[in-house]
């Protein structure tokens, strides 16, 4: 396998991070390939000895970065989206080998790291606050932001690189540090990436502590969590797990932001193009193996089209092929792990003593030389509102199919999930749209028209509302929660005026 020989790779004890010569921790974590299920390589897990090395690392380096000026900090930021670019081959094909994804979203991913680097050089310009006009003479008022500190950044298994690239590439333009825990199901990725920045950082001599990386498992996320000298934890992942981390947290009264789960939906009118409504569900639906935030996981179809979009939604589905996600060809890979695949199958049983009728039947799949066990039939199940599951985020490939008379209607069932992530309409109707985008519409914190639920650009503010947290990343203003906002008031007059017009004489 050349792309993890490129990428400085081997299958033996790879340090948690590059650079740390001192990085001593015995224990291991195996990372297993989805595609084959054999192993790739052992991962050292961080031990607290060496995470409070680490910790001491990022404080101090957050000493020397933030005295840098942000465009300077935005030039090393254009240095590290240049050297993804050089390697976004292997390294897409590392995250496709690592976590099953087809190959075409692994280097898509990578690109996201990339974009994300461009914008955050464009930002390195462009951290403005405000002035205001004082209510005092002779004085002035303004707002400057300053970084925080050390960013804490969890990320998921879904989306080993980009997620990181999101949050690392915002955190260091504001002149933060960033200690990153990537999943103990993906290490391999995170150490690669870890080492193309990690170059970037020594050959500008700059200190190694700026970008982090700590391997283990949740004991070392908690480490994180409670750390108070870590002011921002951004974490990815679970509504269960951002309700644990966002209560440790608060308790401190640390910030945190927070990207959980979704239950996304997509509405289908009848002014839709049939054929695009089509496609958009069922890359959303079984993109990523049904394993993204974004992932679509239900369909809201209008009465009057519902026999013909469900005929052409099977046709579709027909065709998928399911297989070595690195195969030209190949739509949809493996589920991540067992765990995975039992969700699956407990989400079949569970479908069909709440009376869904399955059109797609659900089967987990033998690929040929690929015996790992963990490939699943994406699966479409006629479901009624009454059913459960239907409101849960199942981390797979199924599909519900819900009918609807009226718009009002069909948003009602698109909100009346706990989970608030992305949706979607596919018409042609001005008012549909515009009803859809309004007050009344949609409560999620992404609403696309004429597209899926999955597949956002980085320009844009990322997150959800509900349980998905709250939090926003990537795009527009996102930068604004990697900072503090400081309002200073200057007085250059020879008076003390007091605000409010308070009277105060001595
Ligand atoms: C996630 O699934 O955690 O919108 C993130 C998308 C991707 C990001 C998903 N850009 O599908």
């Amino acid at each position: 396998m050349d792309f993890l020989k490129n990428l400085s790779i081997s299958s033996k004890n790879q340090g948690s991070s590059t650079g740390f010569e001192w990085f001593t921790t015995s224990a291991l974590l195996t990372s297993i390939s989805p595609v084959d299920g054999q192993r790739i390589a052992d991962v050292q897990i961080t031990d607290k000895q060496n995470y409070e090395q680490i910790i001491t690392k990022a404080s101090e380096a957050f000493l020397v970065w933030r005295k840098i000026p942000a465009p300077k900090r935005g030039d090393i930021i254009r240095q590290m989206g240049n050297a993804f670019r050089t390697k976004k081959e292997d390294l897409g094909k590392l995250v496709s080998w690592e976590m099953g994804k087809s190959l075409q979203e692994g280097m898509g991913e990578i690109q996201e790291i990339i974009d994300v680097c461009d914008f955050a050089v464009g930002l390195s310009r462009q951290l403005y606050g405000l002035t205001m006009h004082s209510e005092r003479p002779n004085h002035r008022m303004y707002e400057q932001w300053h970084p925080l500190g050390i960013v804490g950044i969890i990320t998921a298994f879904n989306f080993p690189a980009a997620v990181w690239g999101w949050n690392a590439a915002l955190a260091l333009v504001c002149g933060n540090v960033c200690v990153w825990k990537g999943s103990e199901k993906t290490p391999l990725t995170a150490i690669a990436c870890q080492k193309i920045i990690g170059e970037v950082i020594k050959y500008n001599k700059l200190p190694e502590g700026i970008s982090c990386l700590i391997s283990g498992d949740k004991e070392v996320g908690y480490w994180i969590t409670q750390d108070t000298r870590i002011p921002l934890v951004s974490a990815t992942g679970s509504t269960r797990m951002g309700k644990e981390i966002g209560k440790v947290v608060a308790a401190r009264l640390g910030r945190s932001l927070l990207e959980l789960g979704g239950n996304n939906a997509i509405i289908v009118t009848p002014s839709a193009d049939l054929k695009l409504a089509v496609i958009g569900a069922v890359f959303g639906a079984t993109g990523t193996t049904g394993q993204r935030c974004t992932t679509t996981r239900r369909i809201i179809v209008h009465q009057s089209i519902y026999e013909q979009f469900k005929k052409d939604l099977i046709n579709s589905y027909q065709q998928l092929v399911v297989g070595n996600p690195l195969e030209n060809g190949v739509h949809v890979g493996p589920l991540i792990d067992n765990q995975a695949v039992n969700l699956y199958k407990d989400a079949l049983i569970q479908i069909k003593k709440e009376k869904g009728i399955f059109i797609v039947e659900g089967e987990v799949l033998s690929i040929k030389n690929y015996e790992s066990g963990f490939y699943v039939k994406p699966c479409i199940v006629e479901a009624h509102r009454g059913m459960k599951i239907t409101q849960t985020e199942t981390f797979v490939p199924i599909l519900y199919l819900l009918k609807y008379d009226h718009l009002e209607e069909a948003i009602e069932i698109q909100n009346s999930v706990p989970q608030g992530l992305s949706s979607a309409i596919m018409t042609t109707n001005m008012k549909e749209m515009e009803l859809f985008l309004s007050v009344a519409g949609s409560d999620c914190g992404i609403a696309n028209v004429n597209m899926g639920t999955s597949g956002a650009e980085i320009g844009g503010a990322f997150g959800g509302e509900k349980e998905t947290g709250g939090g926003r990343e990537s795009g527009s203003d996102a930068w604004k929660a990697y900072m503090r906002r400081q309002t200073c008031s200057i007085n250059f007059g020879n008076d003390m005026p007091l605000a409010q017009g308070i009277k105060f004489d001595l």
